[in-house]
């Protein structure tokens, strides 16, 4: 099978991908790209969208992870990525549908918000990447890339701190997905793929980690993306991270 895999270095989609494609044992080449300057790239090899992940595979463009998932399975139907039994299908789905619509999004801004502060981890979020260009100069030279991305995806203070208010609220569902058996079973489905890479993005900000790292949806990250490129130290200030000190932590 010809494919290859368009992402940005770290993206949690573009994770989510990857790991579909490992899991369903199809190669695959893969063209790292930079954030703004992706969409420029995107458009110019063919694809209708702007964001990653973005896939060509046997001729065809699919974009966005959700839409991959499904071609994947279309094209190689085993090892499945979706369950048989239609009333674990359509809660598995609704778990995906969850990590894309609603848990994605609040943890990209929180980064975006992080990156605004300090660029310097953005070195070590692109650890690996090829990006036509050394990493060191890239990281230099990336205070418009930063600021453009923060404003695409409006990660500005108030969505920032609404986002750390959600949070907790987020990672309760996930770890009600888990002792329900619809996240974190034997095998592993395509909202374990899309959930966990989002899990364990937040866990590379040294803010989040300690409220996440001892919950069923951190085990959960660190059983699919045990090695998530990147970590952001302390950035956001201490009182916006309130709403996560509220809870104590699922054992
Ligand atoms: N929900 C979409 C999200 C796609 C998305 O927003 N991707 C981001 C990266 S995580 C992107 O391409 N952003 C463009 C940019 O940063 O310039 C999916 O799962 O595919």
């Amino acid at each position: 099978m010809n494919a290859r895999l368009y992402v940005i270095p770290a993206s949690h989609p573009s994770i989510a991908v990857q790991l579909m494609l490992e899991h369903k044992g199809i190669p695959y080449k893969r063209t790292d790209l930079l954030p703004v300057i992706s969409k420029g790239v995107l458009r110019a090899v063919g694809f209708p969208g702007i964001t990653v992940p973005a896939l060509k595979i046997e001729g065809d463009k699919v974009q966005g992870s959700r839409q991959i998932a499904r071609e994947l399975e279309r094209l190689r139907p085993e090892p499945p990525l979706f369950p048989a039994d239609p009333e674990q299908r359509k809660a598995v789905e609704e778990a995906e549908r969850f990590g894309d619509e609603e848990l994605q999004h609040p943890i990209r801004q929180i980064l975006w918000w992080g990156m605004k502060k300090d660029r310097s981890p953005l070195r070590g979020y692109s650890e690996g990447a090829r990006i036509g260009m050394p990493i060191g100069l890239a990281v230099k030279t990336a205070a418009p890339i930063v600021a453009l991305s923060a404003r695409f995806n409006e990660a500005d203070d108030e969505n920032t701190r609404r986002d750390l208010e959600l949070l907790p609220g987020l990672l309760d569902k996930v770890d009600a997905y888990v002792a329900s058996g619809v996240l974190g079973g034997e095998r592993p489905n395509v909202a374990d793929f899309q959930i966990a890479p989002s899990i364990g993005l937040a866990m590379t900000l040294d803010d989040l980690r300690p409220a996440i790292e001892n919950r069923p949806a951190g085990e959960l990250a660190r059983r699919f993306v045990p090695n998530y490129p990147g970590k952001m130290p302390p950035v956001l200030p201490p009182e916006w991270l309130a709403p996560l000190r509220g809870k104590p932590a699922a054992a």
